[in-house]
């Protein structure tokens, strides 16, 4: 049978489903069935659209042909699930309704594991981790309309992080939405996306399914990785098309992320300036950990003995106790340097921009990254090597002599003496915050520390405001990769979705330290964490606030950055644990009872309203007109 010809087969409708073999493979089963109306496909489908073979009567099935026997029909939805398998997608995450539930459905059937979540948010959170962690496009799967907004805010976060994502999502009907005819969930989503996406694609033919995935999967991971979004209006698929020339139209990306290896001219200029340095320094950001390059990067560190700066979730690249570490004296690091290396690191707003007086105004620059375009963003770039950060640290090791990099004894003895005292000057707050009361986040975070040094595969997802900044420089991180946070954007509503994703992803225990306000963006997933029953323990540093939560009110209302909750319920109510700590001991207690449960649990830490300052560490971002309070 022709393509063509599959409109006209209605009534008849094929399905398939796949079943399990007992050494884990799947097969696939072809089943015709005809059925009376369309109407009669699937109660629970878009009508005329998808079927379901859990819908139809035993009694109808007629015919069982072989897949790609002459006359075997396919239809949309098969086909997203076969190129998304012979693409080695294995996890999906997404929320269903119209008119993707089948998919869902048919995708769990095939052996992709499904992870369903309550907000689509959360399932792109989940599905950017996943990129993060396995340079893979996680896959996100979401509904016409609001369902694919929601998820948009993950695509774009992922985007702005450069983590590789796909977003597949159903449309509505395109002769309804285009004339604005007041389609249900209508909305041109494609020309949404685009403006917040790495790219963004419509298929429009069931036949160009496997080359709209393929497409969608090249983009996302090849170089900077990104977000993309893929748009299937709901005709596509259900569009029912021959199955031998479908299986044809489908194919399995080759080398998704080519290497890109730099110019041998700039390798050597760099290896120039680090040589005739006076105070080296190297920065290493997510790019770096994304890059999984870890023992090239080490070895050039540590042949090289410059010292080092992690980005957040840079850190465990090396330990955070290396010796290399500038970490303690980050400040005196960025002011004095005179050659930087940014490895995977962009000179944003985060690292100042590389502005002076933050900076050296004196710096020379070199960069490594993918992205050419990178470069000059900020500042002027001495040695652009654009290049995977695998490849350029391997030219960078096998082009530079052996001691022609090497550290002065000045600069690593500065570095040292401002460390020194800025830890001796941490000490009594940290000492002091042990035995507050009520409890300081200092005095959980560090019961927290103690717990995760002792545990160092579990990994850390950290969101908030003083939540963020206190857990980042409390928290030492000896694995790389182990910790997700808030990002390049600073957003908050990533923590129940980036734990979820590093759960399914590694089947590790995850910690997620998380604001009480940050917390509550993502704050429903508890129930798909207790659904799935994963190792997730997440603990709250709950100051009752946005910021902090001791603002007084000029009205009956409560302040606008007054909040108040005992979330240790809201996860009873799913079937985990829940505590309520009120001292380190009790955290502490608590967080290894919880992670030894392997089970899902929350720790709410009730910490004093008045600890924490508005915005954390980022204060001075906000505008200051004459309400200022600050
Ligand atoms: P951080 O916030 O930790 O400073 P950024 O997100 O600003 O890190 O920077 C990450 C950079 O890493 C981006 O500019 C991106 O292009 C780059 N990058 C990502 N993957 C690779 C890779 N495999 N090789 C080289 N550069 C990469
Ligand atoms: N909405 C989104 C999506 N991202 C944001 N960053 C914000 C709002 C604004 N915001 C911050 O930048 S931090 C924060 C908000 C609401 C929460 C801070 O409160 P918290 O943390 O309870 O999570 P701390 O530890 O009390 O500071």
């Amino acid at each position: 049978m022709r393509a063509a010809d599959a409109t006209s087969l209605w009534p008849v409708v094929i399905t398939a489903v796949y079943q399990a073999i007992a050494d884990k493979s799947w097969t696939r089963v072809v089943t015709t069935r005809k059925v009376n109306s369309n109407k009669g496909i699937s109660a629970n489908s878009q009508e005329g659209h998808t079927m379901t073979i859990a819908s139809l009567p035993d009694t109808e099935v007629e015919h069982t042909p072989e897949p790609h026997e002459p006359g075997a029909l396919t239809d949309g939805i098969h086909l997203v699930v076969d190129a998304l398998k012979l693409n080695d997608v294995d996890t999906i995450y997404g929320v269903v309704g119209i008119p993707i539930t089948d998919l869902a459905r048919l995708a769990q059937a095939s052996g992709i594991r499904y992870i369903g979540f309550r907000h689509e948010s959360d399932a792109g959170h989940a599905a950017a981790a996943a990129g993060f962690l396995t340079q893979k496009p996680g896959i996100c799967l979401t509904v016409s309309a609001p369902g694919f907004l929601n998820g948009l805010v993950a695509l774009a976060n992922a985007t702005t992080n450069c983590f590789p994502m796909v977003q597949i999502s159903g449309s509505s009907e395109r002769h309804l939405v285009d004339l604005q005819r007041g389609d249900y969930e209508e909305m041109d989503q494609l020309a949404a996306a685009r403006l917040f996406a790495k790219a963004a694609y419509r298929v429009s033919r069931a036949e160009d399914i496997g080359r709209g995935i393929a497409r969608a999967i090249r983009t996302a991971v090849s170089g900077r990785p990104g977000g993309v979004y893929l748009d299937i209006p709901a005709a596509v698929l259900g569009e029912v098309i021959d199955a031998e020339k479908a299986a044809a139209t489908l194919w399995r990306v080759v080398n998704p992320a080519p290497r890109q290896l730099p110019e041998t001219e700039m390798v050597d200029s760099a290896i120039d300036l680090l040589a005739n340095a006076k105070r080296p320094l190297i920065v290493l950001g997510k790019g770096a950990a994304y890059a999984q390059a870890d023992e090239q990067i080490r070895e050039f560190v540590e042949t090289t003995g410059v010292p080092y700066l992690p980005m957040s979730m840079a850190k465990g690249l090396l330990p955070d106790d290396h010796p290399q570490s500038a970490a303690t004296a980050r400040s005196l690091a960025l002011k004095r340097a005179d050659v930087v290396m940014l490895v995977g690191a962009r000179l944003n707003w985060l690292l100042g921009h590389g502005d002076a007086p933050q900076w050296n105004p004196d710096a020379k620059f070199i960069q490594v990254d993918i992205a050419a375009a990178e470069m000059d963003s900020n500042q002027p770039i001495a040695a652009p090597l654009v290049g995977d950060i695998g490849s350029v640290m391997e030219a960078l090791l096998e082009r530079a002599k052996p001691g022609q990099i090497t550290v002065q004894t000045e600069w690593r003895e500065e570095l040292t003496a401002k460390s020194d005292s800025n830890v001796a000057k941490m000490a009594g707050r940290l000492e002091a915050a042990l035995t507050a009361h009520p409890m300081k986040f200092l005095g959980a975070l560090q019961a927290i520390r103690d717990v995760l040094h002792d545990n160092p595969q579990v990994y850390v997802v950290n969101e908030g405001a003083n939540a963020l900044d206190l857990a980042r420089n409390t928290i030492g991180m000896q694995v790389p990769r182990h910790r997700l946070d808030s990002g390049t954007w600073g957003v908050m509503g990533i923590g129940m979705g980036y734990a979820i994703a590093a759960a399914v992803e590694t089947g590790d225990p995850v910690v997620a330290i998380e604001g009480d306000s940050a917390f509550g963006f993502s704050g429903m997933e508890l129930e798909a964490v207790c659904r799935y029953n994963l190792p997730i323990v997440t603990v709250i540093l709950n100051n009752s606030g946005v910021y902090r939560g001791d603002d007084a009110s000029t009205t009956s209302d409560p302040a606008p950055t007054a909040l108040r909750a005992r979330h240790e319920y809201m996860i009873k109510a799913f079937g985990g644990k829940g505590y309520q700590a009120t001292t380190p001991a009790e955290v502490g207690a608590a967080l290894r009872e919880a992670l030894a449960s392997g089970r899902p649990a929350l720790i709410d830490c009730v910490i004093d309203p008045s600890d924490g300052t508005e915005s954390g560490n980022i204060a001075h971002l906000n505008p200051k007109g004459i309400t200022a309070k600050h």
